[in-house]
């Protein structure tokens, strides 16, 4: 990270991925215009309202995005940049631009390639609704149970990605899954995620956001994608439930052995069941060892390519 130490703003691109943004839009661009930053693309997903309109006034590179939802725009910006850094904020007033400057901060101290910004600790009345909290909260605790990452805020539009991790992120899901799949691509990449607090504010205009269908949606990119972080843990899953059933019918039929009843075909299953599990954890040690591998061998090539 040579490259990088303290950042100009002109080493900076603000992405703002927006849909019917005019009545936030004009306050973000204006935020980061007075700290100095004016490598700004706002990335539209055709709105209907003034948002464009008012983003090119106020000085910002504008484009459409070629498809739909905040995750295949966010694809596409990253496709256009090509500064040290980007920074991704919403278009909706909920962050402010100032925090910017602590958002850097884990990238210019290199200690991160990734700084994703913490709503959860000083946040506006009202600008989560009870049930947002809730499901952030749930997803963040699924998320770091099954992922073993310390993260408190998966699901912030705040963040700061250096340019080796943006280049290098392959991002297939197109909606409001984007954040999850950031994560994800960060950590299965090796590279490093910081969290610093941020505030959030209550947003300006309407919401895009479906709290029941995005919810399902991104619930099941953070378990479908530990396949791309580690397929092992499923292995480890299944084989789990296979010795646990396994040791059930065991003790079961041992127990009616000794009562001088025999259950042939239940010895068998078992046999089965307690010979796949131990098939499935061992697989999934393997697997385990060479995702670790390969995961240092990608990281080992791209500290030589720098
Ligand atoms: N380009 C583009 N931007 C989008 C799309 N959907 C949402 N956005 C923008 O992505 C940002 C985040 O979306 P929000 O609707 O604020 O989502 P949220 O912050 O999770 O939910 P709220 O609590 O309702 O603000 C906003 O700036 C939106 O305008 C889309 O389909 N295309
Ligand atoms: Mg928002």
């Amino acid at each position: 990270m040579g490259e990088i130490e303290k950042l100009d703003p002109s080493k900076v691109t603000v992405i703002i991925p927006t849909l019917n943004e005019e009545d936030g839009i004009g306050e973000v661009i204006d935020g980061f215009k007075e700290l100095g930053y004016t490598n700004i693309l706002v990335i539209d997903g055709h709105s209907t309202d003034r948002t464009r309109e008012i983003a090119k006034e106020k000085g910002a590179r504008v484009v459409l995005q070629s498809g739909k939802g905040k995750g295949q725009a966010v694809a596409e910006a990253f496709k256009m940049v090509n500064t040290p850094v980007a920074v991704i904020i919403d278009g909706d007033g909920t962050y402010d631009p100032k925090d910017v400057t602590k958002l850097l901060q884990p990238i210019e101290r290199g200690i991160a390639e990734h700084v994703i910004g913490n709503r959860l600790s000083n946040f506006e009345k009202g600008a989560f609704t009870r049930l947002n909290l809730i499901g952030n909260k749930i997803f963040n605790a699924l998320f770091r149970f099954m992922y073993g990452v310390e993260v408190h805020d998966l699901l912030t539009g705040y963040r700061a990605l250096t340019r080796d991790l943006y280049k290098s992120v392959e991002l297939e899901k197109h909606g409001f899954e984007v954040e999850t799949e950031l994560t994800v691509e960060t950590i299965a990449k090796g590279f490093r995620i910081a969290e610093v607090p941020i505030n959030y504010y209550r947003r300006k205009g309407k919401a895009n956001l479906h709290p029941i269908k995005d919810g399902w949606r991104i619930g099941k990119t953070i378990i479908e994608l530990l396949v791309r972080y580690n397929p092992a843990k499923y292995l480890y899953f299944i084989g789990g439930l296979f010795l646990l059933f396994g040791l059930i019918f065991g003790v079961y039929v041992v127990h009616e052995w000794f009562n001088h009843v025999s259950h042939n075909l239940l010895a068998i299953v078992t046999s089965i069941l307690v010979l796949g599990g131990i098939q499935f954890i061992a697989i999934g040690f393997v697997m385990t060892y060479m995702f670790k591998v390969m995961t240092e061998i990608k990281k080992g090539l791209r500290e030589m390519k720098e």
